[in-house]
């Protein structure tokens, strides 16, 4: 049975104060997220039920309590705090899947840090941007990480300290870098919580935008109100439930929903640290009894590509509930999913700055295949015409996906880019950079982005950050990136080149590019195509207009090009 039975009367009769109360919170008392998911749940006697199973890479399991992962945050934030390091500082967690990440993020949030987790997968040049700009105190990583931060140690002033959760002594440490081993240290009992208030900064999760660098969008405390209600009602979390969240916490659904939705609910939860791959993820839903699965357009994508008979091999009878984010879900893949596990996925839409889910295929809603569903209760949404941001109430007009701000988990700044952030909010909207429209029932349809990001397997790249990086290669003048069609990944990275006087292309040089950028950046941001141009078409006031380019990659009508400058 679903914790909340029909949508309207769900809309009806939905307040905030209805998670509040559930947390045992009141206006104006501490809230600390660590505490939330840990000793709250060890006090409301589940201290020996399973908070996390996790899987290595090798095969190897690990299980951990709820009062286990109590101790080995307290652990971790004492650590920190003997070290010197205090609330409000920025606290990277730059690992692969292991327990440190995840405990580690818990951790950081009771010293009353700020946790800062980025993708282990991130390049040099793609982890400095980011550190630099959050003016980073610590790091903490595995030793196959540690080259790629040392290159830029010398460039990051503030960083005071890297930890190391795996050293086995055999290459010395440098200055500032230490070792912990968690599941060795002596577990510390009793750790004195910082007591945050709803409105202490608890995450920063850098994001991509079309210009300028990523931007750090600033969390608070007072986020698990939406995150744990979300959790609860979308993904239908029950006491018996065991939960798997395929993200990475580099990116917002792993900590919003691999992390603290879940465990604020006293939920088990299930990682694997091994890469995707159809056969053994099948095995994982089986051998982990997996019943709540929350994934992402991509990887549904992949799936298909294997085929039905793959899925009948194995027993995932305990699957029960199925959600998506992250990307457009084709109609196909929820037809799909109903075919291979009798379930379908059901759609959410939401992002970074938003923290929780905004647009939601309820429990028990009737789904429309293709549609994100509608406004989770308690959130006002709409769109908004292109130019007057008025609210479209015309059926199938498209215009800006907005929301109504003061929802508890919206961001609450861009961080040191405070007018970056107010330009989000227009005619009293939020507006989240997306196009879509709205069906006579209701049903928001997603459009496209509003904006030149890439949204590449459910990650988005920021033109900018490629294009910048492109520059600082020897053969490059100027380069574009934009999103290409592909058929699993949705759009995958295709740049168009000029070369510098008297170079040539050829294909080595198109592989050097190739292997420039996923060295600097990640293999995500890599373009996989490269066209080598002449000149790049530009705005009469100089601007790269990507949108042309992307345009003809998608076989779409270029628009008002009346601004191009001419050749
Ligand atoms: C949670 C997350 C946000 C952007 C968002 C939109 C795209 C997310 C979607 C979707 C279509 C969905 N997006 N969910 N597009 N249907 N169900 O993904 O955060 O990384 O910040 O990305 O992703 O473009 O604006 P984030």
């Amino acid at each position: 049975m679903s914790h909340i039975g029909n949508y309207d009367d769900a809309r009806k009769n939905f307040t905030w104060e209805i998670s509040e109360k559930e947390l045992g919170y009141v206006p104006g008392a501490v809230i600390n997220i660590g505490e939330y998911c840990t000793d709250r749940i060890c006090r409301m006697g589940k201290a020996d039920k399973l908070a996390l199973i996790w899987e290595g890479h090798d095969g190897h399991v690990k299980k951990y309590t709820f009062n286990d992962m109590r101790q080995l945050t307290n652990t971790i934030a004492a650590f920190l705090k003997s070290n010197g390091i205090g609330d409000g500082e920025r606290v990277c967690l730059f690992m692969d899947k292991v327990p440190e990440l995840y405990f580690g993020f818990l951790g950081v949030l009771k010293l009353g840090a700020i946790a800062q987790p980025l993708f282990s997968a991130f390049g040099a040049d793609s982890l400095l941007t980011r550190l630099e700009d959050a003016g980073t105190s610590v790091v903490i990583t595995q030793k196959k990480h540690l080259a790629k931060v040392r290159t830029i140690v010398p460039q990051l002033p503030t960083l005071k300290l890297i930890v190391v959760v795996d050293d086995d002594g055999v290459k010395p440490l440098r200055e500032k870098e230490v070792a912990f081993h968690m599941d060795e240290a002596e577990r510390v009992d009793s750790f004195d919580i910082f007591p945050s208030l709803a409105e202490t900064p608890s995450v920063l999760h850098y994001t991509s935008g079309t210009t300028g660098k990523p931007k750090g969008a600033q969390h608070v405390h007072y986020s698990l109100i939406s995150q744990y209600i979300t959790a609860k009602y979308v993904l239908d979390l029950h006491d018996d439930d065991i939960y798997w969240c395929t993200a990475d916490p580099g990116w917002v659904t792993g900590t919003s929903y691999g992390i603290i939705g879940p465990w604020a609910n006293g939920v088990t939860q299930c990682v694997t640290d091994t890469g995707f791959k159809a056969e053994s993820w099948y095995r994982f839903l089986e051998t982990m009894k997996i019943t709540v699965w929350y994934s992402a357009p991509t990887a549904i994508r992949s799936l298909m590509k294997e085929g039905i008979d793959v899925v009948k091999k194995f027993d995932l009878s305990a699957l029960r509930h199925l959600c998506s984010v992250g990307e457009p879900l084709n109609a196909e893949a929820v037809l799909w999913s109903q075919e291979a596990f009798g379930r379908m996925f059901h759609d959410t839409f939401w992002q970074t700055e938003t923290g929780s889910m905004m647009i939601t295929n309820f429990p028990g809603m009737p789904i429309k295949p293709g549609s994100m569903g509608k406004p989770f209760p308690g959130i006002t949404a709409g769109v908004v015409d292109l130019s007057t941001f008025e609210e479209i109430t015309t059926p199938g007009l498209v215009g800006l996906i907005a929301i109504r701000p003061g929802w508890p988990s919206m961001f609450r700044t861009y961080w040191k880019n405070e007018a970056t952030y107010q330009n989000k909010f227009k005619n009293g909207w939020y507006l989240c950079g997306d196009r879509a429209s709205i069906d006579e029932d209701g049903y928001y349809w997603f459009v496209g982005r509003d904006d030149d990001v890439i949204n590449t397997a459910g990650h988005l790249v920021g033109p900018f950050e490629i294009e910048s990086a492109l520059l600082e290669h020897p053969a490059v003048a100027e380069s574009a990136a934009v999103g290409k069609p592909d058929p699993v990944n949705m759009e995958v990275v295709k740049v168009f080149i000029a070369l510098k006087p008297g170079i040539e292309a050829n294909k080595m040089l198109e592989l050097d590019i190739m292997n420039f950028v996923r060295k600097k950046l990640s293999a995500l941001a890599m373009p996989q195509d490269i066209e080598f141009v002449a000149s790049l078409p530009r705005t009469r006031s100089g601007k790269i207009m990507r949108r042309v380019l992307r345009a003809k990659e998608w076989g779409e009508d270029i628009g008002d090009i009346s601004t191009l400058e001419n050749d």
